[in-house]
């Protein structure tokens, strides 16, 4: 990421992610969002920057906190409120919830709910993708409450052993919905768990989009030339609650009041500014453009009509 027009795209993107759930949060308030709102704010410059760095025909499998990536990979934010809404007109016509979709045809593996789950799957995907002679890397991200599930140690094993073209990127984000990363785990480092099955680690910093574009171009490299999976532990800080129901009231203030000042998307703006030579001009201009496109996209959304009851098992069922 080296001209002025990548630079800005990054920060568009950031800024889409960011503005996309402040919509949605008016939405839940407002009660039109049917089931929990999973937020990423504080995570954006992990899905964003992994994201941006994969080649289009890569396969991606994003979670909950993941939206940053479906916008990267060609998705609306009117697609996400839709979702997040069940209106007819959402990539599962208003069959499923929130980010509980995809699309094969882009290389968008839809999540399963199940933690870890992924993981298996897209190592899978992954060595699919190389049996069929495809250049194709699969990557997939996991919490740090994840990484304690079964599939997530058995699918790094079998990626290991396997040498999949796989990535795993671990957002370790403190929290697991009420429990701190050290009251589930003896270590400090997500990424021992990797080594512990040989697959190169790395720890970035979570919330500086240079610093995990460049690890995930690594890491994608890594894997593509054939050696084998790579994983890369992103650390930063879940600053909500695990969803919005969630007052995360056992969460130190000074903890969040400390990763506020380490926010990504405050900290790329200063260094496109500072570092980059970008303008406040071309900032606002993409500004606006975030802001343009939530309030079409919002728009479109509400009046979008709730789907038939009679469409409900429609792609549920084979015929
Ligand atoms: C196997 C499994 N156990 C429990 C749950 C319920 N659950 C959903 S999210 C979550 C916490 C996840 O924490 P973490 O993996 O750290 O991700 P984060 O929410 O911090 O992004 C739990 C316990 C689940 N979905 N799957």
């Amino acid at each position: 990421m080296k001209t002025s027009q990548e630079l800005l795209r990054a920060y568009y993107f950031l800024q889409l992610n960011r503005a996309l759930e402040e919509r949605l949060l008016t939405f839940y308030m407002q009660n039109k969002v049917v089931g929990g709102l999973y937020r990423s704010l504080g995570q954006e410059a992990i899905s964003v920057g992994t994201a941006l760095a994969m080649q289009p025909q890569d396969w991606i499998a994003p979670l909950i906190r993941n939206v940053g990536a479906f916008l990267v990979r060609g998705y609306r934010p009117r697609d996400l409120f839709t979702q997040y809404m069940a209106k007819a007109t959402s990539p599962t016509a208003g069959r499923d919830c929130n980010t509980h979709f995809g699309d094969c045809s882009r290389g968008v593996v839809a999540p399963i709910s199940m933690l870890g789950a992924m993981i298996p799957v897209m190592v899978g995907v992954g060595w699919g993708s190389r049996l069929q002679g495809h250049d194709r890397v699969a990557l997939t991200y996991i919490g740090d409450g994840g990484t304690s599930t079964g599939d997530f140690h058995e699918g790094l094993n079998l990626a290991s052993v396997w040498k999949a073209p796989f990535v795993l990127v671990a957002e370790h984000n403190q929290y697991a919905y009420s429990t701190p990363t050290g009251k589930q785990m003896a270590i400090t480092d997500l990424a021992e768990r990797a080594r512990a099955y040989a697959i190169p680690a790395e720890i970035v910093d979570g919330n500086d989009l240079l610093a995990v574009y460049a690890a995930t171009q690594r890491a994608l490299e890594h894997a593509r030339s054939g050696q084998g999976p790579y994983f890369l532990e992103c650390k930063t800080m879940r600053m909500r609650g695990h969803a919005e129901h969630d007052d995360a009231r056992y969460v130190p203030p000074q903890l969040l009041e400390e990763w506020r000042s380490r926010d990504p998307i405050d900290r790329f703006r200063s260094r496109l500014l500072e570092e980059f030579g970008i303008s406040q001009a071309q900032l606002d201009e993409q500004d606006a453009r975030v802001v343009t496109l939530i309030q079409q996209d919002a728009d479109f959304a509400e009046q979008s009509p709730y789907p038939e009851g009679s469409q409900a098992v429609g792609g549920v069922f084979a015929p």
